[in-house]
């Protein structure tokens, strides 16, 4: 299954990532930054969350794909030479701050499915990027692992909560408090990913993947994904289940009636509407 890729936001000033597109209905988002397996860095980040916003608003586009650049590295994490006293700096500014915390929460509110394909090592906050995708395809070098007390971090907020989700609360803590890595077939067994395929099937395997859900009701997946962080994310999980409830009543008669006799100036008349059992 071949799939040709093409520079999707020439305009854009990405200088971390690509962004691509393959013309049915994939976006693609590579790290492209090898050199450190791929580490983010502020920069990093601000691009993935605009190339992100980008696929959001392309009706063309129904799923996205997030990826590394090479064989060697998903996302190692946090780049350790941009780690300042006041968390990851920014080139130019002098205050840091965690990026990733937004990009987070934007991944995981985004109503279209986010695929991690992870070839090689997701480990830091590059294993919680990977857990904040809504499926995970792995070839079979992938290695997952946190190193946070390693380094003297951790990530408490989803790269705790879902890890926990997935894994259960022993193996989860496990992952943080021995910081030991685990490879695909142990990340398949203990249910931390979907699949795993042979390195050079990787990106045949996850674009058929995409290519299956693309055939599916674009608006079932974007309840089905609001419908599962309804729970896990609280009020902002149901929140976005709530607003996308509102924007299917848009379309019915019922709200349209009360928009219409606003602006009509008149009592509304919702009595033709059923109070349904
Ligand atoms: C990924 C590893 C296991 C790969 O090992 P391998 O294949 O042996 O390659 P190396 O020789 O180690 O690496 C190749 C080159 O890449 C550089 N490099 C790799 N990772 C990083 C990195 N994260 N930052 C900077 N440079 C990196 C190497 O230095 C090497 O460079 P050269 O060739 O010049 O020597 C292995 O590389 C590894 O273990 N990497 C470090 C993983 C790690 O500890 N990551 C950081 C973990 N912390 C975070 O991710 C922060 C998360 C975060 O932002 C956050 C968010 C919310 C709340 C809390 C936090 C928080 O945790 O602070």
């Amino acid at each position: 299954m071949s799939v040709t890729w093409t520079e999707a936001a020439p305009d854009a000033q990405y200088t971390d990532i690509r962004y691509e597109k393959d013309g049915a209905g994939i976006a693609k988002i590579t790290i492209d930054r090898p050199e450190v397996r791929n580490a983010f860095r502020p920069k990093t980040l601000i691009d993935v969350g605009d190339a992100l916003e980008r696929a959001r608003e392309d009706q063309e586009v129904g799923v996205i794909i997030l990826c590394g650049e090479g064989p060697h590295a998903f996302c190692s994490g946090g780049d350790q030479n941009v780690r300042g006293d006041t968390g990851y700096i920014e080139e130019g500014a002098s205050v840091g701050r965690f990026h990733v915390t937004d990009l987070q929460v934007q991944m995981r509110r985004l109503p279209k499915p986010v695929i991690a394909m992870v070839a090689g090592y997701a480990i830091g906050g590059g294993h919680v990027l990977h857990l904040c995708c809504d499926l995970t395809i792995a070839a079979d070098n992938a290695r997952f692992g946190q190193t946070g007390p390693r380094v003297g971090s951790w990530d408490g907020g989803f790269g705790a909560s879902l890890l926990r989700d997935l894994v259960g609360p022993k193996k989860a803590k496990e992952f943080w408090m021995l910081c030991r890595q685990y490879d695909a077939q142990q990340a398949l067994d203990m249910g931390l990913v979907n699949t795993v395929v042979p390195l050079e099937r990787l990106e045949e395997e996850t674009v058929a993947w995409c290519r299956e859900m693309l055939a599916l009701s674009p608006f079932a997946l974007r309840l089905v994904k609001s419908s599962f962080h309804a729970h896990e994310d609280g009020y902002a999980g149901i929140q976005q289940l709530a607003h996308d409830a509102n924007l299917l009543f848009y379309g019915a008669p019922e709200a349209q009636e009360g928009r219409d006799a606003y602006k009509e100036k008149r009592t509304p008349d919702f009595s033709k509407f059923p109070r349904r059992a």
